[in-house]
């Protein structure tokens, strides 16, 4: 018998299908942030990153061109198993020979390279208009500025995104997931906390009046709580972003980086499927603040993993990474945080979910607590490579080993 047959067997014996979970877990979409590859940067402006996030670290070999980019993440995406989808951001345009367009500007064929690179992986494509680092932040404000020709240049960056999502999803033939995140906020106590949340309403008023299909353009929306040198006011807080979303029937987005550290998204999750079709999400570990590290298998992850799939939403809720550490090897932190990603949803798969919310209806809260921490022991290294070894990733540590040698015969030689 080999470790799988162990295992298969031990989980029947809790009544789950590992089979079943194999299967399931193959056609899930995850996205992968083609951000961390080059600490935020992007191709269009090469400003410093600014609207109070930050990489630490700099850890030599990242990414400065598009080719570099797409290798880079092909040697990531090679190495973690399970179905992607790729995440852009519209600074990561890459114009056409002797073209630049400003972000307001911005044309889907500034994204053509992009669509053939998704295309001939069979990944669809999902998207994120960029309101950050460009000299149009004007005081950390953009769609909520008071400035009318800066909001206005924010509000055609807006349109002219919507544009290219749809193009995305026309070209690839999957929906594509449209991101809207602000940095907008203050870091002195504001003395108008209305006035910046009624112009940010009004500019997205105005971008979403923009004709779109909807069947294969969903627009979310990100909530934050603070961002570094913003710490007072938030212009899209968690009130405004879920009452905008619902009112406008757009998808909210939650980051788990975005809350109070003792608020948990995972317990967020249920509250939002009852009120909406699609909810999306920012996956990342927040270590103190929003610090973006890398992904790991902790609780909160495998709780949220196991949120979607015991409340029967894998179709219902859009998965995407967000983090980036510039302080490791950039692509062993893609795939660190994407097989991650995957071990959780994997091990949520494995859960047997009917007989635990029976012990909870029955108040029988002993074997509740009993049965969900044996789980914790069970072989699930085991299944996840099987699972790993059906759909053609590297099991176990070969992953780092092909990692290292990339590093060394690439991203070592670079400037
Ligand atoms: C920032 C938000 C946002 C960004 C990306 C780069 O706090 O999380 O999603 O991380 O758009
Ligand atoms: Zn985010």
């Amino acid at each position: 018998m080999t470790s799988y047959e162990i295992a298969k067997e031990k989980y029947a014996a809790f009544g789950v299908d590992t089979e079943a979970a194999i299967e399931r877990l193959k056609s899930v979409p995850v996205a992968m942030h083609c951000w961390q590859g080059d600490d935020v940067i992007g191709f269009d402006s090469k400003e410093a990153l600014s609207g109070g996030i930050q990489t630490t670290g700099n850890y030599p070999g990242k990414a400065t061109t598009p080719a570099e980019l797409m290798a880079d993440l092909d040697k990531a995406l090679s190495l973690i198993p399970g179905k992607k989808k790729l995440n852009l951001h519209a600074s990561y345009a890459i114009f056409p020979e002797g073209e630049y367009r400003d972000r307001n500007e911005i044309l889907p064929k500034d994204f053509a390279k992009w669509v053939e690179f998704a295309k001939e992986r069979g990944m669809g494509i999902d998207f994120n208009p960029t309101f950050f680092a460009h000299p149009m932040v004007k005081d950390n404000l953009t769609l909520s500025s008071p400035d009318e020709k800066t909001r206005r240049f924010w509000i055609d960056h807006g349109k002219a995104c919507l544009k290219i999502a749809e193009y995305f999803a026309t070209e690839t033939g999957e929906a594509c997931v449209i991101n809207f995140w602000i940095p907008d906020g203050y870091k002195e106590i504001p003395q108008d906390r209305l006035g910046p949340r009624a112009r940010f309403k009004a500019s997205l008023d105005e971008i979403l009046s923009t004709p779109y299909d909807k069947s294969k353009v969903y627009v979310t929306l990100e909530s934050k709580v603070f961002g570094i040198g913003l710490e007072s006011y938030t212009v899209g807080s968690a009130e405004f972003c879920l009452s905008y979303s619902t009112k406008a029937g757009i998808t909210p987005l939650m980051d788990n980086g975005h809350y109070h550290p003792t608020e948990m998204v995972s317990d967020k999750i249920s509250s939002l499927l009852l009120f909406n079709d699609k909810i999306a999400l920012h996956v990342t570990r927040a270590v103190r603040w929003d610090s973006d590290h890398v992904v790991i298998l902790d609780d909160e992850t495998r709780e949220i993993a196991k949120e979607i799939v015991r409340n029967d939403a894998l179709d219902r809720v859009f998965i995407a990474l967000d983090y980036f550490d510039a302080s490791v090897n950039r692509v062993a932190a893609w795939v660190i945080g994407g097989r991650n990603m995957e071990k959780a949803l994997l091990s949520a798969l494995l859960t047997p979910r009917a007989e635990l919310k029976g012990y909870q209806d029955k108040a029988d809260y002993t074997r509740m607590l009993a049965v969900s921490e044996e789980l914790k022991t069970m072989p699930f290294g085991d299944v996840f490579d099987e699972y790993c070894r059906r759909v053609g990733a590297p099991v176990g540590m070969e992953w780092l080993l092909d990692c290292e040698k990339y590093e060394k015969e690439v991203l070592s030689k670079r400037a």
